[in-house]
């Protein structure tokens, strides 16, 4: 039995545009879920996973399977269809999970064979099964797995042309943040592998480098952190020579401890949400861990880099509170901070968010023909009416908030200062690189999508879905594109 595990492209995420900018080369991360789905097939199966951000392969050249899983983030929907469609046509049953599927359900069950919402541990082997015997339900629900006992993840399906490996140590997030899809989908409980089971599957890794993909690696309870000690130790104890990244929230730089024994086991990049320079804007998103009394961002920042850690930080441009300006005052703050990089994200209303319900029920949502339009929902388009930022407002912040930020002679002080504490300076320099060259391949996307909105406009002058479409027309922000 033959199975193809697909990850859709989609062209307008600039960080697998590789042809663009060479940079992007060591952005492209590799398709976790796929190489776990893999873990939990039987051996009769025979698994060929297909990443499409290393290039979309011929698919009528390649031997005919007996199934087709297809994972999808929001951003991915439409290349996901393309991808089922075909399939379908030639008789192979096509079935789709992930967070899309599981979020927009009936959208994805017409156009698929199956449905695998939530997690797929429980039902994977089953479904699989099922499909032996010709007996393929039309949908599964995985929930929330047992993560005690999984399979390590399948890390040699992949060609070895990644930058960066993957893992997850920990499922779900407890702070629920008004934006985000993880405790929809995860859970607000946070759920943590045994660690014996991580320090296995971390050896079966062959890059050097390892992007650990949990939302929230250290938790914010004592027994979270506690346990994130342990898993350290372990880590370091395991002597594995890897170097990773992860994602933390702020507490990650409260405990001196916590910090010197993630270094330890290897962790060399943290990427942390700070969302809003404001106290407003963070009551806003609902994002009450960094609203903590007495937090100097500033001073946290600094405390995680004396362990040899780079900090990315994470804004948000939309806002409610957020008036024109806000890409300069994002920028400062981040300076401010002292981030080594900063990546900055127009407010996007994901489906299964508290954001999309507020926002659908205040009609604010402007790029809503789906599924066609789901390929904007890759947070770096203004896709939703802004409170005090029109739609053209809001790109010229993020252009002039990213051209203030990765500005050469800001680029080369936080390289500079890198090379002097000696954190890392050359891959502070490749990460500075690689966004400050995004700005032109990202202007260049904004042109696209300006005549596109336009095009579409045109076909459709009844639509009343695209307010503030004219001011697409000659903005300056746009003009170096
Ligand atoms: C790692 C990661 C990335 C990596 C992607 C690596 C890759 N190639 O997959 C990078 C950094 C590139 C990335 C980029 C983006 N990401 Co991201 N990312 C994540 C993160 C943190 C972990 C995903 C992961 O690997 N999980 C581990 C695996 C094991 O879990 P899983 O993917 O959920 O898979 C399980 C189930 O979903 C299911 N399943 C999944 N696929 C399939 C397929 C089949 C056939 C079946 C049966 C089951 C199944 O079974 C799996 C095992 O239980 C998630 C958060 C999260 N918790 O999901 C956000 C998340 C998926 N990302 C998100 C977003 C918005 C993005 C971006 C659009 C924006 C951005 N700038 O971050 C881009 C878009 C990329 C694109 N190509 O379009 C959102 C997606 C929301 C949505 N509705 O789409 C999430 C949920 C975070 C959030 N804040 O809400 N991301
Ligand atoms: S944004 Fe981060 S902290 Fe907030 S709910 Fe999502 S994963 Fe948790």
């Amino acid at each position: 039995m033959k199975l193809y595990l697909i990850n859709p492209s989609n062209p307008l995420v600039s960080i697998v545009n590789v042809s663009e900018s060479r940079w992007n080369r060591y952005r492209v991360w590799k398709p976790l879920s796929l190489m776990v789905l893999a873990g939990l097939t039987p051996p009769q199966w025979e698994i060929q996973i297909v990443d499409e951000n290393l290039g979309a392969p011929d698919y009528s050249a390649m031997p005919r399977p007996d199934l087709v899983g297809i994972t999808a983030f929001t951003s991915q929907a439409n290349r996901a269809y393309e991808v089922a469609a075909y399939f379908r046509s030639l008789g192979v049953p096509v079935v789709m999970g992930g967070i899309h599927a599981t979020m927009c359900l009936d959208e994805v069950a017409e156009r698929v064979d199956s449905v695998v919402t939530g997690e797929a541990e429980s039902v994977w082997a089953e479904l699989l099964e099922d499909t032996q015997h010709g007996r393929l339900k039309h949908r599964y629900d995985g929930g929330r797995a047992d993560i005690n006992d999984l399979a390590p993840a399948r890390h040699d399906l992949l060609p070895a042309r990644y930058a960066f490996g993957a893992i997850q140590t920990t499922r779900g997030c407890p702070l629920n943040c008004n934006f985000c899809s993880v405790t929809t989908f995860n859970g607000a409980q946070y759920r943590q592998r045994p660690i014996t089971d991580v320090v296995r599957e971390f050896r079966s890794i062959r890059e050097k480098r390892v992007l650990v993909v949990d939302d929230n690696l250290v938790g914010t309870r004592p027994k979270h952190i506690a346990r994130a000690k342990d898993l350290f130790r372990a880590l370091a104890q395991a002597n594995l020579r890897k170097e990773w990244v992860a994602q933390a929230t702020i507490n990650f730089a409260d405990d001196e401890e916590l910090l010197a024994l993630a270094a330890k086991a290897g962790c060399r990049g943290v990427f942390i949400g700070f969302e809003s320079p404001t106290p407003e804007g963070l009551w806003e998103v609902g994002k009450k861990i960094n609203l903590m009394k007495n937090r100097d961002f500033r001073a946290s920042v600094r405390r995680i880099q004396r362990h040899n850690i780079l900090v990315v930080g994470s804004f948000i441009i939309g806002l409610d509170v957020d008036e024109p300006g806000i890409g300069q005052q994002i920028a400062a703050v981040a300076s401010q901070y002292g981030l080594d990089n900063l990546n900055t994200l127009f407010l996007t209303p994901l489906p299964g968010t508290r954001l999309w319900d507020q926002m659908k029920s205040e009609d604010r949502i402007t790029l809503n023909t789906f599924p066609d339009d789901w390929k904007y929902y890759t947070l770096t388009f203004p896709v939703a009416q802004y409170k005090h930022l029109s739609l053209n407002d809001a790109i010229q912040e993020m252009v002039s908030c990213n051209r203030s930020f990765y500005s050469l002679p800001r680029i080369l002080r936080r390289v500079w200062s890198n090379l002097c504490h000696r954190r890392q300076p050359l891959i502070s320099l490749v990460g500075n690189l690689s966004y400050r060259s995004n700005i032109r391949v990202d202007c260049q996307t904004y042109a696209n999508f300006r005549q596109q909105r336009r095009d579409s406009f045109r076909h459709n002058p009844n639509a009343t879905t695209n307010p503030g479409l004219n001011e697409y027309e000659n903005h300056p922000a746009l003009s170096h594109a």
